[in-house]
């Protein structure tokens, strides 16, 4: 992307097509005899399969399209995001599903570890046992897990991931996260540099990149032209998004959130469970470095989930944050069950307004979910 020379409006468009641009490159990508592994989940350490050489692509499907072939098979009172992936895989309407040579899932909610066995029905999966706390058990735990997926890339791709393969993989990754945070931590500006929606476009586009050196050099020439052009024109109140993951949903969220108000920080996973915490370059042993970064990942699948509280407190103080919006995919039991400790931090503790709400894939509540959120960023 020649980020120097195009105007801003088109830099963010290009990150936001970016998903779909991708479908063609994953396609070249495969025509060249190069590896490419889907994956569902911010706990899977990419270091791994980046430095057994393959492209690392997120197989969690966004669009509500193929749910109802997915319902021939799974219930139908289940997480959208479990349903659209399904469904995408079993009409063989994903591209990059249908280019992995494999994908890893993992064992975070019930429904998702439920649903790889029967896409190993379609596909070779591996399926990774994630610890359920960030005890030290768990960790070790993790770390043998980690040395699995180790032995598994290595025979999958007939290849051998010594050391320094998975150092300089850890450096690189570094490297890219260090990028996205310095481009995300430009939110702190008051008023920010741009829109919310722009921001997550960004930093969910640049993971569609396969050319992840260009993509970090992209992130960094924007970061530096967002710097030169300073903060947009005129106060709002400043939102932070948590919750379930919102691919699916960020239209119709973000963009009632922003009549009013700007979406300055995102907690899920396209923005600080994927951002922060970079891995221990000099560990000594870096699986013991990989399992450490990856388990601090404070999703509500952990019990208890100190991790997420934590952060939270840090990033509600640090991008100075008027109000706090949960969204809770539908029949997300581990995130909506946790909305209680969530509002009790935000309200007692922090002092300021917090609301939850419920949704799914489809359009049908945008009328009523826009009426809430207008409610909730006035009253700010
Ligand atoms: S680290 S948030 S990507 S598990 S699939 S838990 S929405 S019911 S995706 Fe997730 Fe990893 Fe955690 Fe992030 Fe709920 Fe749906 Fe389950 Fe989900």
């Amino acid at each position: 992307m020649e980020t120097l020379v195009k105007d801003l409006p088109e830099i963010f468009e290009t990150f936001s097509d970016q998903r779909r641009q991708s479908f063609i490159a994953a396609q070249e990508y495969k025509q060249q005899g190069k590896p490419l592994v889907g994956i569902f989940c911010t706990y899977l350490p990419i270091e791994l399969p980046l430095a057994a050489g393959a492209a690392v692509v997120s197989l969690c499907s966004v669009s509500d399209e193929t749910i109802p072939a997915a319902e021939q098979d799974l219930p139908r009172n289940l997480c959208p995001l479990i349903k659209a992936s399904y469904g995408f895989a079993k009409t063989d309407k994903c591209p990059y599903f249908y280019f992995s040579d494999l994908v890893i899932g993992e064992t975070t909610c019930d429904g998702k570890k439920k649903m790889y066995e029967y896409l190993s029905d379609f596909k070779d999966v591996m399926v990774m046992e994630l610890p359920q706390s960030q005890s030290p058990d768990g960790l070790a735990l993790w770390k043998k897990e980690i040395l699995r997926l180790k032995e598994v890339l290595e025979q999958k791709f007939s290849v051998e991931l010594t050391d320094d393969k998975v150092r300089a993989a850890v450096k690189s990754c570094n490297k890219e996260r260090q990028a996205l945070i310095n481009f995300f931590e430009l939110m702190k500006m008051d008023p920010p540099p741009m829109t919310g929606m722009d921001c997550y476009n960004v930093l969910n586009g640049s993971s569609f990149r396969f050319d992840r050196e260009a993509a970090t050099k992209d992130v960094i020439a924007l970061t530096e032209r967002l710097k030169e052009q300073g903060s947009l024109k005129g106060k709002k109140p400043r939102i932070l998004l948590t919750g379930s993951p919102i691919g699916g949903v960020y239209q119709k969220v973000l963009s009632a959130l922003e009549e009013n108000a700007y979406v300055v920080a995102f907690e899920n996973c396209s923005g600080a469970k994927s951002l922060y915490g970079l891995v221990d370059e000099n560990a000594e042993d870096i699986y013991d470095a990989l399992a450490k970064r990856y388990l601090a990942i404070g999703c509500s699948c952990m019990s208890p989930n100190h991790y997420r509280m934590d952060q939270l407190r840090k990033m509600i103080d640090d991008f100075k944050v008027d109000g706090v919006v949960e969204v809770v995919l539908q029949t997300c039991l581990t995130y909506s069950v946790e909305t209680r400790a969530i509002r009790k931090l935000v309200t007692e503790e922090k002092g300021i307004p917090y609301l939850a709400i419920e949704t799914d894939y489809s359009q049908g509540d945008d009328g009523q979910l826009k009426t809430r959120l207008n409610a909730f960023t006035e009253m700010l």
